[in-house]
């Protein structure tokens, strides 16, 4: 049997070596990914992110038991770039999540130790299609927010949840803007430390000031992931931030846009390496360098006259 059927019928061994091969940029990538598609759509995917150490694998952990108890099946994949070379977060993330170890319903799968973030964000999105295909009701991506990358990863979950917590060097303002922007759902974790009530306030003030209208005003849950506090409430401030998605057109448009995304991903990245493979090390590339560089060429010309030798394809537009 091969990978994809297996994965298809069920077969958590064909999904671990499925995800492990997409990690790896295995020359089997781009086939099973296009075996898997149909399959997939009908996992509904949430991000979390937030500074590291804000809780966001404990709140997962704790969160996973609610979402369990409704029988509901769960893929997990955690990615913590902040720690490339130790690989500490990787364990601490499995002693974290230990209470699913033994659920064969729960799918954990740790990412990033190595790549670049953007082959990170890719290897994610990857990962997130094959739990859909596998049949997991909920995929959960758990990510830092620290940089764009991470914003792109999220930009993969129907429903962002951005954690912040009380604890100095925290606060709202040091947040980026574009994490800011991408919540759906914000969660004041360890909300038994001080001063998360200030945290909850300054969150207000800043959706306040934001005069864009908005269909959906983000909530602000208090959590103590430590002990489940807030945890409920977090799963039906998700259930509502789903059904409002799924009124009208919301879901399918936000869907859409990512099938947009990713299709033009892929067409830059064919045209890209196509590009590579016609120009690199040939006399017409290395001489426009050459000319470019005694400043008898401009890049912009260089560029122009380099393309126009290059027939990347045919440029009739296809019907
Ligand atoms: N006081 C307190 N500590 C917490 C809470 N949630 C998590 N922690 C602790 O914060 C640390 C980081 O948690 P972790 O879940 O790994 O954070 P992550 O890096 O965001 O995934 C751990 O030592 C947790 O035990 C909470 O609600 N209150
Ligand atoms: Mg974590």
């Amino acid at each position: 049997m091969n990978i994809v059927e297996g994965l298809i019928k069920g077969d958590r061994r064909a999904l671990a070596r499925a995800i492990s091969l997409v990690e790896n940029e295995d020359s089997s990538k781009n086939e099973i990914l296009k075996g898997v598609y149909t399959h997939t759509g009908k996992a509904y995917i949430i991000g979390f992110t937030g500074s590291p150490g804000s809780g966001k694998s404990s709140l997962v952990d704790k969160l996973v038991s609610v979402i369990r108890r409704e029988g509901l099946t769960v893929g997990i994949v955690a990615i913590d770039p902040t720690s490339p070379f130790t690989g500490g977060a990787i364990l601490g993330d499995r002693i974290r999540m230990q209470e699913h170890t033994e659920d064969k319903d729960v799918f954990i799968r740790s990412m990033g130790t190595r790549g670049s973030l953007g082959g990170l964000s890719r290897a994610t999105k990857d990962a997130v299609q094959l739990l859909d295909a596998f049949g997991k009701d909920i995929v959960i991506i758990e990510t830092v927010g620290v940089g764009q990358s991470e914003v792109d990863v999220v930009k993969n979950a129907d429903t962002t949840v951005v954690v912040l917590t009380p604890a100095s060097g925290d606060s709202v303002q040091t947040i980026k803007a574009g994490i800011m922007e991408i919540a759906n759902i914000f969660v004041v974790n360890k909300s038994d430390l001080p001063n998360a009530d200030r945290t909850r306030t300054e969150i207000n003030l800043m959706l306040d000031l934001d005069n864009k209208k908005k269909e959906w005003r983000p909530p602000i849950i208090s959590t103590i992931s430590l002990t489940s506090e807030g945890i409920e409430e977090l799963w039906e401030e998700l259930k509502k931030h789903r059904q409002f998605l799924e009124e009208g057109d919301r879901l399918a448009a936000i869907r859409r846009e990512r099938v947009k995304r990713e299709i033009v991903d892929y067409m830059e990245h064919i045209i890209k390496s196509r590009l590579w493979e016609k120009i690199s090390g040939t006399t017409l590339f290395e001489k426009t360098i050459e000319k470019i560089s005694q400043r008898d060429l401009d890049p912009i010309s260089g560029a122009e006259k380099v393309l126009e030798r290059v027939n990347l394809d045919n440029h009739e537009f296809p019907e």
